[in-house]
């Protein structure tokens, strides 16, 4: 690699400057010029562009019933179609919530790798669970552009959105019908996700402002880690358009070794949350999704909390893994461990989320 291209590989883009060169300096002008300016460069360049209308959207609640987790529990089955296209996902209030008590709640793009632990977690914290599975949505895999709402839109411009773009515009969708919910705190539904539910949950929540606050577990690549900090251990540009090329917009593969060229890297994504709580943990065992890299994001971001006179991340010289940083508006907790998730990462999220500011 010659030293140019070396040193343009650890220059990430400037975060508080215009594409016309204009310094960011208050929270008008990033609200303004610089947020929308980064959501449109995500759009063209990673995650693609939203083929559908929110018009379109219809929901149906189809079914309650109490579930085997605890005791009061309802779960409620709500039918989510768009041009003819229906699927289901699931809320569970905790017992005790109604339109008297209402509830915060949590969403999940849910993918089904294994039994629902998550939705036992939630609720023993006293929050609603809010469970999407994606695969009906759009199917995770090779085929997914011929499968559910990629059928009856036009996915073929290469800025037309992949997988994530659909399954987060989704997400996005339930926010909207939650928050009509009586037994839901609308002011309080959080998104969360784990590995390319992180990926997915990070861009959710840039694109909807109307989430409270999120959680990205192990999202590495296209989701809380840079691109631009590159290692043969870690999963780059190249390796996950080759393995997932449907996950992105088509232009996003035009990179490949080309990190240097993208107008955006991921400290990007996560100054999109500002001003609101993101959480995002890493796992010391999970190199793949570079911890040092997710790191790198939240520090480059947290400029932006400043705009609003709230703290990013506040870390000290020497963070130390197994230590949660909570003390800003943007934490950070590597759990000791590899790709996986723990109780506890959930219940340390919910906490922070739940606080009264
Ligand atoms: C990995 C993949 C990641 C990540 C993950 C997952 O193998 O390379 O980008 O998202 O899988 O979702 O489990």
């Amino acid at each position: 690699m010659s030293e140019k291209n070396r040193s343009e590989r650890s220059e990430v883009p400037p975060l508080l400057q215009t594409i016309s060169g204009r310094a960011v300096t208050d929270r008008e002008i990033w609200e303004k010029y610089r947020r929308p300016e980064i959501l449109s460069l995500y759009e063209d360049h990673v995650y693609g562009r939203n083929l559908l209308d929110s018009g379109e959207v219809h929901f149906a609640e189809v079914q309650r019933r109490t579930p085997e987790i605890g005791e009061g529990e309802t779960e409620i089955t709500v039918q989510m179609s768009v041009r003819g296209v229906s699927f289901p996902f699931y809320i569970t209030l905790p017992a005790g919530a109604d339109r008297n008590h209402p509830v915060s709640a949590l969403m999940w793009p849910d993918f089904a790798f294994g039994p629902d632990q998550v939705t036992g977690i939630v609720l023993r914290q006293h929050v609603a669970a809010i469970r999407f599975p994606v695969k009906e949505a759009a199917a995770d895999g090779p085929e997914a552009k011929q499968t559910g709402l990629f059928t009856v839109c036009d996915a073929g411009k290469p800025d037309a959105w992949g997988a994530i773009g659909l399954w987060a515009w989704c997400c996005g969708q339930i926010l909207g019908y939650a928050k009509t919910r009586e037994e839901l705190r609308p002011d309080r539904i959080s998104i969360a996700g784990h590995s390319r539910g992180g990926k997915t949950a990070l861009w959710s929540f840039a694109e909807n402002s109307g989430f409270h606050a999120c959680l990205s577990l192990n999202s590495g690549c296209g989701g809380a880690s840079l691109f631009r900090h590159k290692n043969e251990q870690y999963e780059d540009v190249k390796r996950i358009t080759e393995r997932f090329p449907y996950w992105f917009a088509g232009r996003l593969s035009e990179y490949a070794d080309r990190e240097a060229y993208l107008p955006v890297d991921q400290h990007m994504l996560i100054a999109l949350a500002a001003p609101r709580p993101v959480y995002v943990v890493s796992g010391t065992e999970d190199i793949w999704s570079d911890p040092d890299g997710e790191l790198a994001s939240e520090v480059l971001a947290s400029p932006v909390w400043r705009l609003y006179g709230r703290e990013g991340l506040v870390l000290p010289e020497n963070p130390e893994p197994g230590k949660a940083y909570e003390s800003g508006r943007a934490a950070y907790f590597r759990r000791i461990g590899g790709h996986m998730f723990t109780e506890e990462d959930w219940v340390r999220f919910i906490r922070f989320a739940g606080r009264e500011e």
